[in-house]
């Protein structure tokens, strides 16, 4: 056992209303539209981040260098008007609110934005929102069953090292579920800790990936790899409930036993509007709580994009632009 976990997940740092106002002179003087030119978008982004508040660099950059909380939230954003929530991922209402915009700027404080063929049709800028037709699905538009806890693209070499959830209109019973490495490492005995340390379990490649590419360059199937890695004060891991599996029954049960410390500790935080969620899909697993929207336009609306630390890892795969092609994922 290394003990107790003191730092609270999320953090979550309150914006004052100079930041807030300076953000959205930022926002304004982000004129690009991401879906023209992506590339050009995540420059003008980028340029901008020299004019956060030194405060909120600080807050998002150490974030990103120490990322052991596994989650930041920046609260008290201005959203700009909101639209209407719509009832599928494919109209990119998101994209256009000055929030967005902000997360954005963050985001290329961060790392650099990169989108993925297979979500949300490559855009960098993905509306979550909660769909009548995938209410019992596992994927982000889903809303009558518990989303199980996974990284986000478990299965790729080229998942990304943080996602972030810009939330324009909030449900307080969606609960968005964290659990870290180190709670993991906390919750079990060495010998424990040892085997997940071992390459031990395999993971299919998601749903929409499969839909969006006949072939995978690294086939259907991915491992065996193993579930923890990295220094042992700051693993990190990677698991998916849905889609991964133990090679052997003794796996099987102590993939079964993180998803039993999963549902005792995991933390939670239901998104408000005007929070931007940071999330190191290196160091913590998340979820999402069922919850029951109304489909009538006032139901919760995030809006998700991914980042990168590093372009080059994925250049091969995305000729010249932001977005990587499926048969690469
Ligand atoms: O909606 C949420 O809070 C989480 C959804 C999720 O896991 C995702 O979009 O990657
Ligand atoms: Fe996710």
């Amino acid at each position: 056992m290394s003990g107790a976990i003191t730092v609270d997940v999320p953090a979550v740092l309150a914006v004052d209303e100079h930041e807030a106002r300076q953000l959205a002179e930022l926002a304004r003087r982000l004129r690009d539209r991401p879906r023209d030119d992506p590339p050009a978008f995540c420059a003008a982004a980028a340029a901008l981040a020299g004019n956060v508040p030194p405060r909120l660099v600080d807050a998002v950059r150490d974030f990103g260098r120490d990322g052991r909380s596994g989650a930041l939230v920046l609260a008290g954003l201005p959203t700009g008007p909101v639209p209407c929530t719509p009832d599928g991922h494919d109209r990119h209402v998101g994209e256009r609110c000055q929030l967005v915009r902000i997360q954005a700027i963050l985001a290329e404080l961060l790392g650099h934005l990169i989108a993925y063929e297979a979500e949300g049709e490559g855009a960098l800028f993905q509306d979550i929102v909660p769909s009548r037709p995938a209410a019992r699905t596992q994927t982000s538009l889903s809303s009558a069953v518990e989303l199980e806890l996974h990284t986000e693209q478990a299965f790729s070499a080229l998942r990304p090292d943080h996602l972030s959830m810009a939330c324009l209109r909030g449900d307080p019973d969606a609960r968005t579920y964290l659990l870290t490495a180190r709670q993991v490492t906390a919750a079990l005995r060495p010998d424990e800790v040892a085997e997940l340390r071992l390459p031990r379990w395999v993971t299919q490649v998601d749903e929409s990936f499969r839909a969006a590419s006949a072939r995978f360059l690294d086939g259907d199937v991915r491992g065996p790899m193993p579930i923890l890695s990295g220094p042992d004060d700051d693993p990190r891991i990677v698991l998916d409930q849905d889609l991964m599996r133990g090679v052997d029954p003794a796996a099987q049960r102590l993939l079964d036993r993180v998803i039993e410390i999963y549902l005792r500790d995991r933390r939670h935080h239901a998104l408000a509007a005007g929070e931007v969620l940071f999330l190191d899909n290196q160091r913590v697993v998340h979820g999402r709580s069922a919850f029951r929207p109304r489909f009538d336009g006032t139901d919760r609306l995030v809006v998700r994009c991914f980042v990168t630390r590093d372009l080059r890892q994925s250049q091969h795969a995305r000729d010249g632009s932001r977005t990587v092609a499926s048969r690469f994922s």
